[in-house]
């Protein structure tokens, strides 16, 4: 069955010797911060710091830090592989939506505040690292709704604490969904309803936080890999969903006429992003549950907690969307730390066949890899690159690419995307048998399982 809220996952990865109490006093600066790089770096426990000084509301920290805890989230075994996991993710997205159910029962409504008493000061917020322009609501589950149509988004994007009610939003990026919609509100002269929804069920901010296709509402799209609906209602000040079940909900509007200066702030490549100009949001509201817990994600220099919760959905989204009809591909997956460079896989049919392919994808580095090729073994790619690879006309660089938060790119905002061939799907590989790779004996296997046996070990991650 699935989680049906934060403490019931909390519980969950409790009992399964997956979250360890803090109990001793913390403090929100510099402990929380250095909690978070301690669980990414270990692939350790998740943190619940009941006691931050200053705090009444008890602080998670990690929920998703572990490649085993990203499996656990999505309900799939933690001793899954990194294959395994993206063939679950490749068969989410394949099951389409299951549409969430409006509840009466809604305990996000126990503590209702307006006006003067919204007070974000009251919640453990962190400063994550220690240039950080302030403190940030790092895993937020941004709802809004496009003005257009029915569609609800959910996405997840930095929040910048800027006062007791005001916060920075961080959609600008082309893709981002809230800022679809906000382009809409802003042409109108009207300011954006938005809810943003604070510690929930764990599948919810794996999907907020990484991409899939316009329209969807992620909500039900959450549903349908839990196989139940997630349950929803109606926010206080706001038309607007969200989770009956949330730890804390923030509601207001994104203004279309109030900008402030945003950053910098520690990002998924590891490198600070410098200031931006980012509209506010101006919560109205708060709801909370009786005694929440404040959830935090850890991000820095990879891996980090964002780079395990959402590998996984992020290649599921990736072999739908952009590859979904590219039945050639047999394998997908991020070089280590998981964060900019894309290794496809595949049965590549002629020369120039995987150059094809690899112009369809959006990440800064992408390489092509022959099915011999595990891509998620970084022996076996960066084996493939040094010898399946000529530099000279097997490697393409692309200039001028918007560089978003790419911390090499030039002073007007630009990177480059380099596409690397390292496939044998060209001369004088794929002419003459006259280069030959060294093949494993195929009896290999069955004495690995022999020796193996006879050690009384068992297999590694493959
Ligand atoms: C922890 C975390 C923080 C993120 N912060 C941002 C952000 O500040 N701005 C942004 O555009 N995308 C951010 N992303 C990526 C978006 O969440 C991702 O692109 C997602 O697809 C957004 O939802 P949408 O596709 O519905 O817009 C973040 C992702 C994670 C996991
Ligand atoms: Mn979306």
């Amino acid at each position: 069955m699935a989680y049906q809220d934060l403490r019931d996952w909390i519980a969950h990865l409790e009992k399964n010797g997956e979250l360890i109490r803090i109990k001793d006093e913390i403090s929100i600066e510099p402990d929380a911060g250095a909690i978070g790089r301690a669980v990414c770096d270990l692939e350790g426990p998740a943190v619940l710091a009941e006691n931050v000084a200053g705090f009444k509301t008890p602080l998670a920290i990690g929920l998703h830090a572990s490649w085993r805890r990203a499996a656990m989230a999505a309900g799939l075994p933690k001793t899954n592989s990194h294959k395994e996991q993206v063939k679950a993710w490749d068969s989410f997205f394949k099951r389409g939506h299951l549409k969430a159910k409006m509840v009466h029962d809604a305990p996000c409504k126990e503590n209702i505040l307006k006006g003067d008493e919204v007070n974000l000061f009251q919640f453990p917020i962190p400063r994550i690292n220690i240039h950080d322009g302030s403190f940030y609501i790092s895993k937020p589950m941004v709802i809004t709704k496009d003005p257009d149509s029915d569609w609800v988004n959910v996405g997840m994007y930095r929040m910048m604490v800027l006062d007791r009610n005001k916060t920075g939003l961080m959609a600008l990026s082309v893709a981002a969904h809230a800022g679809l919609h906000f382009n809409k509100y802003t042409r109108m002269g009207q300011d954006m309803p938005m809810a943003v929804a604070l510690g929930t069920e764990p599948v919810l901010p794996m999907v907020a936080g990484s991409w899939q296709p316009a329209g969807w509402c992620e909500l039900d799209f959450a549903g349908a890999i839990r196989d139940e609906p997630e349950e929803l209602v109606t926010a206080e000040t706001v038309d607007l969903p969200v989770p009956a079940r949330a730890e804390i909900i923030l509601e207001g509007v994104l203004k279309c006429t109030e900008t402030t200066l945003e950053g910098p702030f520690g990002e998924f490549t590891g490198a600070y992003s410098g200031y931006l100009h980012l509209p506010v949001f101006e919560i109205k509201a708060i709801t909370h549950r009786n005694n929440p817990i404040y959830d935090t994600l850890f991000m820095g220099r990879p891996v980090a907690e964002n780079h395990y919760m959402t590998t996984y959905s992020k290649l599921g989204g990736e072999l739908n969307t952009v590859f979904a009809n590219r039945t050639e591909i047999t394998g997908i997956a991020f070089l280590p730390p998981y964060a900019s460079a894309l290794v496809i896989q595949g049965r590549w049919g002629h020369t120039g066949h995987p150059r094809e392919v690899m112009l369809a994808s959006s990440h800064k580095v992408v390489i092509t890899v022959d099915e011999d090729i595990d891509p998620w073994n970084a022996n076996d790619v960066l084996w493939a690159m040094t010898t399946r690879c000529r530099s000279d006309i097997d490697v393409f660089i692309i200039p001028e690419i918007p560089g978003r938060l790419d911390p090499a790119q030039s002073l007007h905002g630009t990177t480059t995307r380099m596409l690397i061939d390292a496939t044998k799907s060209r001369h004088p590989y794929n002419r003459y048998r006259a280069v030959g790779f060294v093949e494993p004996r195929v009896e290999t296997l069955k004495w690995r399982e022999r020796i193996l046996a006879a050690w009384g070990k068992e297999g590694g991650n493959k």
